[in-house]
């Protein structure tokens, strides 16, 4: 078995202990850091699934966020890189309801690796702490809200709407996760929307220097 999918069968295992060092061998093998991260990113989608399928429940779902969090620590510092430009002030979060924090966490991960100062609020996070955290801090030219949950879309939608009615200035609103689409986005009056991390990465950059 190839080092990929010994890290993909790991961490679908939940093997928290384990994928951290299969992935350092996977990088020492000679695979590319981007390609791990995909690799990784499927098998939770594996995961998903197979909770979807009721093969699996949430205590093996939260094992596999786990072993997925402990692999991304492993190549953190090979994907962000430093930046010598700024872009000003991100900040980001799961909206109000939701815990799901892997994907938000990859795409502060690219924001700051494209020069962002990132300001991660966390998850379950209310319209008004993502207006007041505009208010609290300098130079914000980006707020960034990731979604998981169809149930917490509302919330999105009301996060943004408080955001725009807010009278603040000066920054976009990018909305991603994987129940968002761009027609979602659009419809909640958000700027910009992207599908992954690389995406949100690009269009923040053109956002923001627009
Ligand atoms: C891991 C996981 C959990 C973990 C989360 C741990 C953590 N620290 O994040 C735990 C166990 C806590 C969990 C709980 C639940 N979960 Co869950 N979970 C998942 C799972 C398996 C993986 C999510 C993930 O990390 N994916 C990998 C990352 C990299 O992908 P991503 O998040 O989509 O992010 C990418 C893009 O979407 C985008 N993106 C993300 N955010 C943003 C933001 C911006 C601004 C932009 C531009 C882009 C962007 O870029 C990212 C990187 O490429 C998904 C299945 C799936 N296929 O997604 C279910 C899933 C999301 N969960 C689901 C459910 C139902 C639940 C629970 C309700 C289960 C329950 N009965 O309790 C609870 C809800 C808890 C809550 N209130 O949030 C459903 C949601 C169904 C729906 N459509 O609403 C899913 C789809 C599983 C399924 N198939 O049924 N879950």
């Amino acid at each position: 078995m190839s080092k990929i999918a010994e890290v993909k069968t790991k961490l679908e295992a939940g093997k928290a202990k384990l994928v951290p060092g299969l992935v350092q061998e996977a990088l020492d093998e000679g695979n590319a850091a981007t390609d791990i991260l995909q690799a990784m990113i499927d098998s939770m989608g594996v995961v998903g699934e197979k909770f979807s399928n009721g093969e699996i429940f949430v205590p093996e779902m939260l094992m596999a966020a786990k072993a997925m969090s402990k692999g991304v620590d492993v190549i953190k510092p090979l994907l962000t890189g430093e930046s010598t430009s700024s872009l000003g002030t991100c900040v980001i979060g799961t909206v109000e309801g939701d815990l799901h924090d892997i994907g938000k966490n990859l795409v502060s991960m690219m924001l700051e690796s494209v020069g962002f100062k990132m300001v991660d609020l966390g998850v379950d996070i209310s319209a008004e702490k993502f207006v007041n955290a505009v208010k609290e801090n300098e130079n914000v030219t980006l707020v960034a809200c990731s979604g998981l949950l169809t149930t917490t879309m509302p919330k999105m939608r009301e996060t943004v709407k408080m955001l725009k009615d807010s009278g603040l200035k000066g920054f976009n609103v990018i909305v991603g996760g994987a129940p968002v689409t761009p027609e979602y986005a659009a419809e909640i009056g958000a700027d910009g929307f992207a599908s992954d991390a690389g995406g949100a990465a690009a269009k923040a950059r053109e956002l923001v220097n627009a």
